[in-house]
Formats: structure tokens, C-alpha cells, sequence
């Protein structure tokens, strides 16, 4: 096998150069209670066909890592069923009758093994890939994420999921500060706000990428045409 080179695509602010055997795709927290009708999300009175409407998207982006043979992380906001990782502070914002650990439509809400908390089927984890529970918005705090993507030696992370402005960009910025370059795509991800989603995008690109590089899918895909050439 010819050894990887570095690729470059198309990317905001400015082209993202990446090593194809350095590089995880993040899958931020695509799970029922935020994304079917009948979850949570729906019951606070979120538009869920926000969400539901990247699922294809993300579905060809997977397709794409796993081609590729990237390493692919899903994460889960969720808490242990004693709710011992939850801080009080969290639990007790929002609305009061449906609140972390509740009853909610789906099982208790953000509770480890409940229906609600798990990956909508489109998007499964398969064996092999990394699901990380997250008690927090970022995906590194109180998680082995860090441990594991220093164990392959990862330096790209490549950011898809929900929702834009929560814990996408706050695992983006979490990244940043441990060194990573991320690229966040843009139609792989959503959120109940449009305008939230657009001014995040526009945030982390903004004063020569300060969180990182955003990007279409088909930028990404482009690479399909340069990378079988390095297998
Ligand atoms: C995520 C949230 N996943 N909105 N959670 O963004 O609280």
C-alpha cells in the first residue's frame, strides 16, 4: 500500500488539508429523543424535521468515512440512571416538567440505555466504531475520546451532528484547545434555530478559522476521485 499523503478540499475559510490515516469522523449526538417525532426534542415544541432533514447527509458521510476507512465516533448526551453525572445546575434548567431523568416520551430523558437515548437507526454504530456517553455539551469533557484518538494518532476530526450551536460547536472548541484541526460539515449538521445553525458556521470559520474550517459534503466526497489512488 502507497503510503497517504496529506489531501486538501475546499473549505471556508480557507482550503483544509488533511492526513486521510489521521483522520476521525465525530458524529455529534444523532439520537431518537432529539431527532424522532414523539421525543423529547418534540415535546419542549422543537421542529424536529429540522434535524430529521440532515439524516440522508450524514447517512452519505459515514458511507464515505467508512469507505475510507476512517476511524468514526458517535457520541450520546446521556447520564448514568443514578444521575450521579449530572450536576445539579443541569438538571434543574429547562422546563420544569421535563427535566433530565424524567419521564419523557421516549423512556427517562438523556438516560443511558433508555429508547430515547439511542442512535436513530439509519445511523447505527457498527462494530469497531466508538460510541462515547457524554455528560456534558463537549464531547471530551468527562470522557475517553481524548485517551482514544491520541491512541491512533488522530490530529483531524472531521464534525457532523446535532445540534449546530450546542454540542457540535462546543466539542469543535474542545477539540481546538487540544490541538486538533477540525472541519465542521455544513449540511451534516442542524439545529432547531436556523439562524443559530448559520451564525455558528459563520463563528467558527470567522477570524481565519479561530474553531476551525467548515465545508460541504460534496467538498469532502470530491476526494473520493484522489483517495483510492493511495490504497
Ligand atoms: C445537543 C443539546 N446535542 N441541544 N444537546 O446539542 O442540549
Amino acid at each position: 500500500m502507497t503510503q497517504p499523503t496529506p489531501l486538501t478540499i475546499d473549505a471556508q475559510p480557507a482550503p483544509f488539508t488533511l492526513d486521510p490515516a489521521k483522520t476521525a469522523l465525530v458524529v455529534i449526538d444523532m439520537q431518537r429523543d432529539f431527532i424522532e417525532p414523539g421525543g423529547f426534542g418534540e415535546s419542549l415544541g422543537n421542529d424536529v424535521s429540522l434535524l430529521a432533514e440532515i439524516v440522508p447527509t450524514v447517512v452519505a458521510l459515514l458511507a464515505f468515512a467508512r469507505r475510507h476507512q476512517w476511524l468514526v465516533v458517535h457520541t450520546r448526551e446521556s447520564h448514568a440512571a443514578d444521575l450521579s453525572d449530572c450536576p445539579p445546575a443541569k438538571r434543574l434548567r429547562g422546563a420544569p416538567n421535563a427535566r433530565i431523568g424524567d419521564a419523557g416520551p421516549m423512556g427517562r430523558i438523556l438516560i443511558r440505555g433508555e429508547p430515547g437515548n439511542a442512535i436513530i437507526e439509519p445511523l447505527a454504530p457498527l462494530a469497531g466504531e466508538l460510541v462515547i456517553d457524554k455528560p456534558g455539551k463537549g464531547a471530551f469533557y468527562a470522557t475517553r475520546l481524548g485517551e482514544e484518538l491520541a491512541m491512533r494518532s488522530v490530529t483531524h476530526l472531521v464534525f457532523a451532528g446535532v445540534t449546530t450551536e450546542v454540542c457540535v460547536q462546543t466539542s469543535m472548541r474542545e477539540a481546538n484547545d487540544r490541538g486538533y484541526d477540525s472541519l465542521l460539515i455544513e449540511d451534516a449538521t442542524a439545529s432547531y434555530f436556523p439562524a443559530f445553525k448559520q451564525a455558528t458556521l459563520e463563528m467558527v470559520r470567522s477570524q481565519g478559522g479561530i474553531v476551525g474550517w467548515t465545508a460541504p459534503l460534496s467538498s469532502l466526497t470530491k476526494l473520493d476521485e484522489t483517495i483510492p489512488a493511495w490504497r
